[in-house]
């Protein structure tokens, strides 16, 4: 039994000053470091997800909905789509990265940066069981994140106060959802 760490999308352009920011990124990044730090050596691997965008199509829009269309976000290559400054970089084993031609607001349609691995098989090669989530936004992409982790077999669990959603009511009821479905909330 081996458990992994997720952190979604815990990226600059989700953070406040960011293009599609969400009021409690800086907050989450920081917290995220500080269990990173405190907890960290308790996973037997740590990932972190990306959003990356090249051309996604009607993802991106000068007049967006917020539902399905959205700001321009997390080009790739660029500032807005590194990681948050807090969350050092070496804590981290692998990154995997998607939506570089559609919208892809689940980390398991990320593919790694040193291989051509999505995260589910990266996971289970490792022996991989169970998997805590962690980051942006609750409710968008660590709810897709965390129903797909359902789906692949994992034990899940949310640890949702280091998670921040684009609207806060919006993401209290994808947490409903995410418990519903199987995942544990801590
Ligand atoms: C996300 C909206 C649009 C997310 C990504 O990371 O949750 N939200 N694209």
């Amino acid at each position: 039994m081996a458990r992994a760490l997720i952190i979604v999308d815990v990226q600059k352009d989700f953070c406040p000053g960011g293009s599609l920011a969400t009021a409690r990124g800086d907050e989450v990044a920081g917290l995220i470091e500080a269990y990173l730090l405190s907890h960290g050596g308790e996973y037997d691997t740590v990932v972190a997800t990306q959003d990356w965008h090249i051309d996604p199509g009607e993802h991106f829009s000068d007049n967006p909905d917020y539902v399905d269309s959205w700001p321009v976000h997390c080009k790739a290559d660029t500032d807005g789509a590194a990681i948050h400054e807090r969350i050092d970089l070496e804590l981290i084993e692998e990154f995997f990265r998607k939506g570089h031609y559609t919208a892809a607001y689940s980390g398991f349609e990320g593919t790694a940066t040193s291989e051509e691995l999505l995260l589910a098989p990266w996971l289970k090669a490792r022996d991989i069981t169970e998997v805590d989530i962690v980051g942006i936004a609750t409710d968008h992409c660590v709810r897709a994140t965390t129903l797909d982790a359902i789906k692949e077999g994992f034990e899940v669990r949310v640890l949702s106060d280091m998670c921040a959603a684009v609207d806060v009511h919006a993401g209290d009821r994808a947490l409903e959802e995410m418990h519903d479905a199987g995942a544990l909330l801590v």
